[in-house]
């Protein structure tokens, strides 16, 4: 053993759980090489705690605890966001510190460094110890392109008021000529330009133009055009996923019997509602979902947190009791895979869409911010796999509209052929001499390559 890869985590929403996964796989794939993971407590407590039971699974990854920046007794002001600016202020030098704990305690100097790619400052690093940056971006390539695109979008549309200009197609950007200006990420062109994400991922745009590699989520045949533009942007621009279908989770408990109930519902009938772990719809829209699904009929499986039931219209659990089952949590895969799911009714993040593809649903998209109306966007637009809601919120009209089209009409079925489409293609991405698998290859010899 002499290589030793250390890997910077996001230690915040879904970053570090996928990033882990691909070391997990890396680590098989060369077990000589030693790998040091650093998050925080919090998170390692989190994403580890699936292989607690077994740590044996990963004998050559060691988990470093990163502190999360918020001094003991700290008052949060309730800005939001206010942990994630606090913990990247003392990032770079937290990480510097429990990287050199890692290297003492190892006794190996430090070969190869992968970080999220949120930490714009580790090519800086790792120039410094003149070993490789390999950066990883966990959503989709198209808001990759928006972030490396920034300077340009900035100088051709100017930063003043959009309002107008709202509906302008980015057709000066390979691969987005669906895109209007309204889809981008605040930050990119509107909202606060001056906040502290906007200027994070200005600054990772230009950054990862240096990386020895930028690898990521998704697979090629998704997005040939700008997967063929982020190959000429970038040093190299590796498509590895989707991670979901290359190493699902282990199965889990079906807690709260989703799979039992699935099992006696019709083909392809049911709705399956869930905003992921962070976000949840205002109350009021809460209210106009819950009434759509009831005056649909159609039957639903909702992943809702017991707090948010309180704003449910009165009586809706009880009368609908027959009709569907509202859980605090659910094994989300093996619920989109399942036959009889139709309709997958999302906030439209990266790992939800990619869920949706593997499980072959088609999608109704409620997209609340980051890279979600991008998603949202192009599952209607481009890939024509499912729509975004009208208006951009729920109403109880245009959630009654969009759930009669793609369960009862024809373009519904279309989206179904559409959406399994996609997956046969992620699927042979990740097969034999698959793209993604021959870019695992291409990305396994870059990081044991790596001294410079
Ligand atoms: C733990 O994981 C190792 C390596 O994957 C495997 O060989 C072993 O059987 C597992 N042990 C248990 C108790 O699951
Ligand atoms: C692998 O795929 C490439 C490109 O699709 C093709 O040119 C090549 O012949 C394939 N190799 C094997 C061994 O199947
Ligand atoms: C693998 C591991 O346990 N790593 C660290 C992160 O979280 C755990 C669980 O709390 C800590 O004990 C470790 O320090």
């Amino acid at each position: 053993m002499s290589d030793h890869v250390a890997i910077f985590a996001f230690p915040f929403a879904t970053h570090a759980a996928p990033l882990l996964a691909i070391i997990h796989r890396l680590a098989t794939s060369s077990p000589n090489t030693h790998f040091s993971f650093f998050s925080t407590q919090q998170s390692n407590n989190s994403i580890f705690s699936i292989y607690k039971q077994n740590m044996s699974m990963l004998p050559n990854i060691k988990a470093y605890d990163v502190w999360d920046g918020v001094p003991e007794g700290y008052v949060f002001s309730g800005k939001p966001q206010e942990h994630i600016e606090m913990f990247m202020e003392s990032a770079p030098e937290s990480l510097k510190k429990v990287m050199e704990v890692a290297v003492s305690e190892t006794g190996r100097k430090v070969s190869c460094l992968v970080s999220d790619a949120f930490f714009w400052f580790a090519g800086e690093m790792a120039e410094e110890i003149g070993v490789a940056w390999l950066p990883f971006w966990t959503a989709g390539p198209i808001s990759l392109c928006a972030h490396v695109y920034t300077d340009l979008i900035r100088e051709t549309f100017g930063t003043g008021d959009m309002v107008e200009r709202e509906d302008e197609p980015l057709s000066l950007i390979p691969g987005m000529s669906k895109i209007r200006i309204r889809d981008l990420p605040e930050g990119v062109l509107f909202g606060n330009l001056e906040s502290f994400f906007s200027n994070m991922l200005h600054k990772m745009g230009t950054a990862l133009q240096q990386a020895a590699a930028v690898f990521i989520n998704s697979f090629e045949e998704l997005d040939p055009s700008i997967t063929k533009d982020l190959k000429s942007r970038f040093k190299h621009f590796l498509n590895v996923g989707p991670f979901n279908l290359i190493s699902p989770p282990l199965p889990v408990a079906d807690t709260y019997g989703c799979i039992t109930w699935l099992g006696k519902q019709k083909l392809a009938s049911i709705a399956y509602v869930s905003f992921g772990s962070v976000t949840t719809p205002p109350p009021h829209e809460l209210v106009a979902l819950a009434e759509a699904l009831e005056t649909s009929e159609v039957p639903f499986i909702w992943s809702l947190k017991d707090e948010s039931k309180v704003h449910l219209p009165n009586g809706f659990l009880d009368r609908t009791t027959s009709q569907g089952l509202v859980v605090p949590w659910t094994p989300q895969l093996e619920v989109l895979a399942h036959r009889a799911v139709g309709v997958f009714i999302t906030h439209c993040g990266w790992n939800s869409l990619l869920e949706s593809i593997a499980g072959g649903v088609p999608m109704i998209c409620r997209p609340f911010f980051g890279d979600q109306r991008l998603n949202g966007r192009i599952v209607e637009h481009v890939w024509e796999i499912g729509l975004k809601v009208e208006d951009g919120v729920f109403t109880k009209h245009g959630v009654l509209n969009s759930l009669d089209k793609i369960l009862s009409q024809e373009k519904g079925k279309k989206m179904r052929e559409n959406i399994r489409a996609l997956q046969q293609l992620a699927k042979k991405a990740i097969g034999p001499n698959g793209s993604s698998t021959n870019n695992f290859i291409a990305l396994s010899n870059l990081m044991l390559n790596a001294n410079m």
